[in-house]
């Protein structure tokens, strides 16, 4: 009876989100299970499926997930790591998750709009000066409003890891004015805002699953696509891509997703383990992200990429251009939405 009443207490001492889910008035279900009391965790082997390399920050980050994972639950909770969309891409892979086939995944937010618009505010373009801002906003309230939003879509959201800025790389010339990508096959996310903005800059884009872009740049189906550095360089695009161009034009996050189907039947000790090690491995994911990006940039150089920076008036003026696809969307987001990003973005830069 006594270990019962200090489980209870350890699992009622999580987040509100696992308060939730976990502690509200049914006083804690495990302890009144056949589980035993002891610990309330059980052997369980994890599915966790990304779609970037091992030695991709994403891919070192869920290592460093699977390792706390295991230390915080003494062995017993294993967490099975697939790398480089061995289990699919972004979209497929949610999927599994809302089914119940896969337990984690770590999409960039982008092609979850289809199911969730309001995360198509992280979809528009120059929003960022930095990773530090980007970090405050989607740690802080706005951020986690939107997580509220995926347990209605059998999914669980524990946070949000870094993707990063994203930079354009093609194999025909250097873009460095916005008149430049006239006419470039680029390859986008699954996504209307960046469909749309590639768009009205006279490019021609074509929505594509990030596992099937490498193919499609060697055999020239495009011309271009645009990703973080060290994606770029993890994936090797320099290998089919001549040129880079520094447009850092939008801040990209990962979300880090379980199934809810998994989630609910979890022990809140359970939980509250795989919620600390997403947080604590997100920490180190994002440091090394940064680290990388600005390593990769040499790297990319040295692999014979050309590279290029755009100059802050060229900058003004593809936003400019941009800027009634950011109308539209924001209207059909909603536009307190949109003012509530752009204050939580003037909280963050003070
Ligand atoms: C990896 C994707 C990718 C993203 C993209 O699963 O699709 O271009 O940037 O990194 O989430």
């Amino acid at each position: 009876m006594k270990k019962w009443m200090k489980h209870v207490v350890i699992s009622c001492t999580v987040p509100a989100l696992l308060l939730l889910a976990g502690c509200g008035g049914g006083g804690g279900s495990s302890a009144t299970s056949s589980q035993p009391a002891a610990s309330g965790i059980q052997e369980r082997t994890i599915k966790a499926g990304i779609g970037l390399n091992e030695d991709h920050p994403e891919g070192q980050g869920l290592k460093k997930f699977a390792e706390l994972v295991s230390q915080k639950s003494g062995g017993k909770l294993k967490v099975q790591p697939y790398y480089s969309a061995q289990l699919g891409d972004d979209k497929k892979m949610t999927e599994a998750l809302q089914a119940g086939m896969q337990e984690i995944t770590i999409p960039s937010t982008s092609p979850l709009v289809g199911m969730i618009k309001e995360y198509g505010i992280f979809d528009f373009p120059f929003v960022f000066n930095d990773e530090k801002e980007a970090h405050a906003v989607l740690d802080g309230p706005l951020g986690q409003k939107l997580l509220e939003k995926l347990p209605a879509h059998n999914l669980i959201g524990l946070g949000y890891w870094e993707n990063g800025f994203r930079n354009l790389t093609n194999s025909k010339h250097p873009v460095a004015k916005a008149e430049d990508f006239k006419g470039l096959k680029i390859r986008t996310m699954q996504n209307q805002v960046h469909l749309e903005a590639f768009q009205v800059l006279g490019a021609n884009p074509t929505p594509m699953a990030f596992s099937e872009v490498f193919s499609a740049l060697e055999s020239k189906t495009v011309d271009g696509q645009e990703n973080p550095l060290a994606t770029i360089k993890s994936n090797k695009f320099n290998e089919v891509q001549g040129y880079l161009s520094v447009t850092k034009h939008v801040y990209t996050p990962f979300v880090f997703l379980v199934s809810k189907k998994f989630w609910d039947k979890l022990s809140p000790e359970e939980q509250k383990i795989l919620q600390e090690a997403a947080v604590e491995a997100g920490t180190y994911q994002r440091e090394l992200n940064i680290a990388e990006n600005k390593k990769a940039l040499d790297d990319l150089k040295a692999a014979g990429m050309q590279v290029n920076e755009v100059t802050k008036e060229e900058m003004a003026k593809m936003q400019e251009i941009i800027k009634p696809v950011i109308d539209k969307f924001s209207k059909e987001i909603g536009e307190d939405l949109v003012k509530e990003l752009y204050a939580e973005v003037e909280k963050a830069r003070k």
